[in-house]
């Protein structure tokens, strides 16, 4: 019998590509979706695969709607990458982005242990709950937590609950703790897509400046496609264990506008760009830079795309799609 898996945030970024990926494996893949008026599968279709999920309809914040789930699928995995994900908004929107990111990761994984004790468990962790702190520069799996967002913080509970399953009750629950990844699927509020979707509106004469806010802060940006083969590893280890992902290399938000820029012929660039407050955080993360050596040397895991590529495939994507 075929694996199945369950995909949480299956209309976002990261879903569609880990979809594609389980598909090819062979999985059947289940896709969890909330109420919508009107779906949007636009992530989906532009990878193909929409016809290939079976979707079922659910929220993270609704703990009977995972239960019921969990019950009847009973899935050999399941990958929990819905969240109220955008840092930005969640200053604004603490109390929801706690429910989903924080309650949410603790409803699915009773769920599991009640109903389906041997489904494997992965939380998509990140970056922002190391903010401040790093050693020497970088961060990995040793180095302490210090968010600087509600964001950051709701997911320093789901990390510590997904770890506490694990030692509790002997669940398989796995810990990615992502750095930023990036493609022509991301969510247009986040600042590379921000950033390839307004150059490629000002080289086409349908926009005039583009507004940011911090251009210092440093990130570790790769490729999501590269990342998803990541989450699929690490659930294939022989053992559950937490896994810092990311490229190593780190670029600042002024190197990505300007490589943007230079993609589409633009080096003057610095005339086209506003700062506007309104962008800028109550609390930033400075920089942040793995050190993903446990994930090199356990899951043999390597990213593949580099920044330079990232920038020119991002622009592209949108070239495309604004020429149409
Ligand atoms: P994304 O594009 O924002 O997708 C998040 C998905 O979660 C969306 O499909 C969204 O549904 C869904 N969702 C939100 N609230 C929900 C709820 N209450 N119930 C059910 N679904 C809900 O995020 P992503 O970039 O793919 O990231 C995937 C996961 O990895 C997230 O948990 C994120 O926090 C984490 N992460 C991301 C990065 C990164 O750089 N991308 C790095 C580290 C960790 P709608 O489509 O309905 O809005
Ligand atoms: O693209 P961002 O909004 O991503 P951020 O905050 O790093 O979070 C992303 O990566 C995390 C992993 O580390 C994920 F967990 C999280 O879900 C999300 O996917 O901002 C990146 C940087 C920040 O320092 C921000 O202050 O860009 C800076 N920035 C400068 N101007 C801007 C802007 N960010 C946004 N969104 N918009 C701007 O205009």
């Amino acid at each position: 019998m075929a694996n199945t898996a369950l995909i949480t945030g299956i209309l976002g970024q990261d879903g569609p590509y880990l979809a594609k990926y389980l598909v090819e494996k062979g999985y059947k893949v289940y896709g969890l979706m909330r109420r919508y008026s009107t779906p949007h599968m636009d992530n989906l279709k532009f990878l193909g695969i929409e016809h290939s999920v079976d979707f079922i309809e659910g929220d993270l914040s609704d703990e009977a709607s995972l239960i019921n789930i969990i019950k009847n699928i009973r899935p050999n995995e399941v990958y929990n990458l819905a969240a109220q994900s955008f840092v930005g908004s969640s200053w604004d929107q603490a109390k929801l982005t706690t429910e989903v990111n924080s309650l949410g990761v603790l409803y699915l994984l009773n769920s599991i242990k009640f109903f389906s004790p041997t489904t494997k468990f992965y939380q998509a962790s990140t970056s922002e709950m190391f903010g401040l702190s790093n050693d020497d520069g970088y961060q990995d799996e040793n180095t302490n937590f210090h968010p600087r967002s509600p964001y950051g913080i709701s997911k320093v509970y789901a990390y510590w609950m997904t770890v506490n399953f694990r030692e509790s009750y002997g669940l398989f629950t796995t810990n990615g703790i992502l750095f930023n990844h990036e493609s022509p699927l991301r969510g247009i509020q986040f600042v590379t897509r921000k950033i390839t979707d307004g150059v490629v509106k000002i080289k086409l004469g349908l926009a005039e400046t583009l507004s940011l806010g911090n251009l210092e802060a440093k990130r570790d940006w790769g490729f999501a496609g590269d990342y998803v083969e990541a989450m699929y590893l690490m659930m294939q280890a022989e053992k559950p264990d937490d896994y810092v992902i990311g490229s190593g290399h780190c670029h600042s938000v002024r190197e990505f506008v300007e490589l943007a820029f230079k993609q589409v012929g633009i080096s003057d660039w610095e005339k086209y760009v506003t700062i506007d407050a309104r962008f800028k955080r109550p609390a930033e993360v400075p920089h942040l830079q793995a050190r993903a050596n446990k994930a090199f040397e356990k899951l043999g895991w390597k990213p593949k795309v580099s920044f330079e590529e990232l920038v020119k495939v991002m622009v592209e994507a949108d070239m495309k799609r604004l020429q149409k």
